[in-house]
């Protein structure tokens, strides 16, 4: 019979999206339930053509599941992940509060499907968005040329801060647009959004993000590195199962909805080219190379947005270093970065169980 999927979380800016990918998807599933917190309990949504009654998070909210996605803040995972795994249901968590536990399997699936099976907590974690942004590319090569280091530097939407994230950057564009449009000055957005009546400690960032770029994404952690920084480096390890792989990565907001940026200088053990490196990305089902700048080809947000590969361009070697090629990667965060590996890793799972 077909398993029953459980969406937890199912209203927020991510949980959104899973809807869209369910519902473009061939149905695999028994019951689809959507499970969110009290507040937006009631609230219908259309699931495959049927409308679906949004259930409040509870113990008896995960009967007869069999698969459960989250896509919640990590307490919430932390708390209702093992509720819900004790009650045999697996769990695909999109938060952070697993991943780099032992126990839980990290899974991209062009990348590690196989680590899925083992899940000892009947817990598989989702990745990062920014680290997943570059996986499948970085996976392709790594198969090929053995990866050594990684030196990356992101470019990150602002939807990976969640819905207030996307309104901060749409309520500073508005304040800009509006004094572009009295004819008055926009080069100090700060003054702008003061004499606008945006205030800045209600930001998400402590700087504007409008027509700005904010050289801190995450939390700050030890010894100066964000969180996201930290997840980049610790992810990377885990999931292409390379404990001493070398990773420097800065985590940077800028002012993009959707969809994250990387620019990486990637080195491998052997000696490669760009001609291999492209023939080789060429190969891969999930990731497109857009590759020829003299015409205006590269990869940006404002096209990756709404679609489910990985995007390469601007891929290139400097005779100083060999063995290394750089390139710049984009993705759709909430989709690949989020929604959509959360649902493949849940139909590996299907095809397992099935
Ligand atoms: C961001 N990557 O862009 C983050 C959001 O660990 O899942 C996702 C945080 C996470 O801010």
């Amino acid at each position: 019979s077909k398993p029953n999927l459980a969406l937890v979380g199912a209203t927020g800016a991510v949980g959104t999206v899973m809807i869209d990918i369910i519902n473009s998807r061939e149905n695999i599933w028994g019951e689809i339930r959507l499970i969110a917190s009290p507040r937006s309990a009631g609230k219908q949504i259309m699931v495959h053509g049927q409308p679906s009654t949004v259930v409040a998070l509870s113990e008896e909210a995960f009967d007869g599941i069999d698969i459960a996605m989250f896509d919640v803040p990590d307490e919430v995972s932390e708390v209702w992940a093992p509720i819900a795994a004790a009650k045999g249901v697996v769990c695909v968590d999109n938060s952070a509060a697993f991943r780099m536990n032992p126990e839980v399997p990290l899974v991209v699936p062009e990348v590690n499907p196989f680590a899925a099976k083992s899940r000892p907590l009947g817990i598989i974690a989702n990745p990062n968005c920014t680290t997943l942004t570059m996986m499948a590319a970085i996976g392709a090569l790594h198969r090929k040329w053995k990866l050594t280091e990684l030196v990356v530097s992101s470019y990150q939407a602002v939807s990976g801060a969640g819905a207030p994230g996307i309104e901060r950057l749409q309520q500073e564009i508005a304040a800009v647009a509006k004094n572009a449009e009295a004819g008055l000055a926009t080069n100090n957005v700060s003054a702008t959004l003061a004499e606008s009546g945006v205030i800045q400690s209600d930001s998400p960032w402590p700087v504007p993000i409008a027509l700005n770029v904010i050289p801190l994404a995450g939390s700050m952690k030890a010894d100066g590195h964000s969180s996201e920084e930290l997840k980049v480096r610790n992810e990377s390890r885990k999931i292409l199962g390379i404990k001493d792989l070398k990773v420097a990565a800065t985590c940077v907001r800028v002012p993009v909805q959707v969809s994250h940026s990387l620019a990486v200088h990637a080195t491998f053990a052997n000696p490669l080219s760009v001609d291999e490196v492209r023939a080789e990305l060429e190969k891969q089902p999930t990731v497109v190379v857009m590759d020829d700048p003299a015409n205006g080809v590269f990869p940006t947000p404002a096209h990756v947005v709404g679609q489910d590969p990985t995007f390469v361009g601007r891929i290139r070697q400097t005779e100083d270093f060999p063995n290394s090629i750089d390139l710049f990667v984009v993705g759709d965060n909430l989709r690949k970065g989020a929604a959509l590996n959360t649902y493949e890793i849940a139909q590996l799972v299907a095809e397992e169980l099935a």
